[in-house]
């Protein structure tokens, strides 16, 4: 975190109206930061000036804050005083029973990574694209180590039949043209962040959008040959300036992405799906065996892939197994309110 950019305002870190218009008149002497890293014991944060320290009570959890994070500190003790609402924020479930983990917060595009080699997963992708979905932020898809591959061509075609209007690009990540081919993502103020496996390469296009010197790099690892697998060598989030614009966050390989807590994920990923289900005759249509379905006349007349609604029906299944029931007084209902 030790870039600077060239004409350092809070608007070059993020800072924009959404975020101004939640200071109250009695705030307006506290200075607005931004997390930058979170630690177990401490979190670190940036302002117009540089790196800038948030002082947590010792009661207070770290886990409570994301990478992205705005906060409001006195200016002078660097005191904590309340954490702004967030814009968007892509977070996981780990396991049934445990709460969510938050991964970056106020984002504007989320960049999952994988490469073209054993990594590259539709099943895992399709995941990524809900859970992106339900952050509020853009996906974008990256396909690393584009250069190891002849031809790179078919996993950009799977790639964007996943989702409409999703945009792929393929990349080497060792190469400076891969700050050139995401700078559409990277204008002043924009927060990208980075997700996916272990050892697809998020350090390595973090390095090359950053272009610090390399002790100052993030660090990266080998992976294994026979699955392509990394050793997870990133162990924690942390947020970064790319000179000429834009903030970079830096996240640790994921080992597997459930799909929870989803209210609208699912239907914009298979918005082909979702936009047929009101021509069913039925209006609690499951698209398996009823008659007069849209969704099954689609396949049958070849415009829609049975797989695709196969894996819709089971991704639809696990997030529902996997999201906690909260019980109310009209009965039990699933938690589906979105809440930053
Ligand atoms: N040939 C090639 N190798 C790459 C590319 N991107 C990354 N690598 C290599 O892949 C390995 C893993 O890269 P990292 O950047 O550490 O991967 P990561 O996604 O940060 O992994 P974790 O921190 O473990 O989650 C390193 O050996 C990189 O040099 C690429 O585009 N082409
Ligand atoms: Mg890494
Ligand atoms: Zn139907």
């Amino acid at each position: 975190m030790t870039n600077r950019p060239a004409h350092s305002t809070l608007a070059s870190l993020g800072w924009s109206s959404f975020f101004a218009d939640q200071v109250k008149v009695s705030e307006a002497d506290l200075a607005p930061r931004r997390i930058a890293s979170v630690h177990r014991a401490r979190i670190e944060a940036i302002d117009a000036t540089g790196p800038a320290k948030v002082e947590l009570s010792a009661s207070a959890n770290t886990a409570d804050f994301a990478v992205g994070d705005w906060v409001l500190v006195d200016p002078l003790s660097s005191a904590f005083v309340r954490r702004l609402d967030r814009k968007t924020v892509f977070q996981r479930r780990p396991e049934v029973g445990r709460s969510r983990q938050l991964v970056a917060a106020n984002i504007d595009t989320l960049l999952i990574v994988t490469s073209c080699n054993a990594d590259f997963n539709i099943d895992r992708l399709e995941r990524y694209l809900i859970m992106a979905n339900e952050a509020g932020s853009t996906p974008v898809i990256v396909l690393t180590k584009a250069d190891t591959v002849d031809d790179v061509g078919q996993f950009q075609i799977q790639a964007e039949a996943l989702q409409r209007d999703l945009a792929v690009i393929a990349v080497d990540g060792h190469s400076t043209a891969a700050h050139t081919l995401l700078s559409p993502w990277c204008g002043v103020g924009q927060t990208i962040a980075l997700v996916g496996s272990s050892g697809v390469g998020k350090s390595t296009l973090v390095n090359s959008l950053t272009g610090l010197e390399s002790h100052q790099q993030q660090k990266t690892g080998t992976i294994r040959e026979y699955d392509a697998q990394g050793r997870h060598t990133t162990t924690a989030r942390s947020m970064h300036i790319i000179p000429g614009g834009g903030l970079v966050i830096d996240t640790p390989g994921i080992r597997t992405l459930f799909v929870s807590d989803v209210t609208d994920g699912i239907e914009t990923l298979f918005s082909e799906i979702t936009e047929l289900a009101p021509l069913c005759r039925f209006r609690d249509c499951t698209h398996t065996h009823e008659p007069g379905c849209a969704v099954q006349a689609a396949v049958k007349s070849g415009t829609l892939e049975a797989g695709r609604v196969e894996r819709w029906r089971s991704l639809v299944s696990e997030n529902r197994d996997r999201t906690p029931v909260v019980s109310g007084p009209r009965g039990n209902k699933i938690a589906h309110k979105k809440k930053y």
